[in-house]
């Protein structure tokens, strides 16, 4: 079986749209997401997600998602819950709760979406200007949701927003992070300390995520065991597509268009 990858859409239809197009062409109907997905409080994004609903429908996909830090954390929270334990925020968009154990072709797993915005003091500041919301404190993975992942053990794909501590290429991306504040980043790398300490119970063999903006395929040796890191670039970033063939574990990224 072979699944679609697509990294952070943060609402952007056309592009969502686009993506859900080209994994069609490919035969794919199922899509793991890995967050900003952009849930987004008011009419104009609801409507917009019925509109991409629509054309989920009329693809035949649905959309699997480990929810990201941009969303809104409050319509998350009172979505129904299905009895498989996924919540409903559209009839094929479905949105993982922390810790969340599933299925798919012969493969075991968990999903623990959240992570945290670096830019958090920024988002404050912005609000008390345009009086608009962008960030809500749900986003932190908590004690209890490293617990809710870890009950579990071992699974073969964890997929989730934020990516563990140890990543070469990852680390070095944050290590040049400039512009935000000390109080940030400390809180980023708690709410990450948090994610690689369930990470490191489950010891997958394939991580998704996505988060930084930029794709990401590194084996990385953890202490007794070994991990494919495979992360997503955003949207209008070809890099942000991506297959995956569960027999083999193997993901790959679409190649984007040549030019005719
Ligand atoms: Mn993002």
């Amino acid at each position: 079986m072979k699944v679609a990858l697509l990294g952070d859409t943060h609402g952007n239809e056309a592009w969502i749209h686009y993506a859900l197009e080209v994994f069609a062409d490919a035969g794919l109907d199922t899509i793991i997401q890995v967050g900003d997905l952009g849930v987004w409080p008011g009419t104009e994004a609801s409507r917009k997600w019925n509109r991409i609903q629509t054309t989920l429908e009329e693809h035949g996909q649905t959309m699997y998602v480990a929810p990201g830090n941009h969303e809104d954390y409050d319509q998350v929270s009172r979505l129904k819950r299905r009895d498989d334990g996924w919540l409903l925020f559209r009839d094929r968009i479905l949105l993982a709760p922390r810790g969340h154990r599933t299925e798919m072709g012969g493969r075991t797993l968990v999903w623990t979406g959240g992570a945290a915005s670096v830019d958090r003091a920024y988002r404050h500041y912005r609000q008390t200007i345009t009086g608009m919301r962008t960030w809500w404190p749900q986003e932190e993975i908590s004690d209890a949701d490293v617990q809710a992942t870890t009950s579990g053990g071992h699974a073969d794909i964890m997929v989730t927003h934020d990516a563990p501590n140890g990543v070469p290429s990852i680390a070095a991306r944050i290590a040049g992070n400039p512009g935000f504040t000390l109080s940030d980043l400390l809180y980023a790398d708690e709410v990450r300390a948090r994610l690689t300490e369930a990470f490191k119970a489950v010891q997958p063999a394939l991580l998704l995520h996505g988060h930084y903006h930029f794709s990401v395929d590194e084996q990385v040796a953890f202490d007794g065991f070994s991990t494919r890191v495979f992360g997503l670039a955003g949207d209008e970033d070809p890099m942000s597509l991506g297959v995956l063939d569960l027999e083999s574990l193997t993901p790959t990224f679409l190649p984007p268009p040549t030019a005719l």
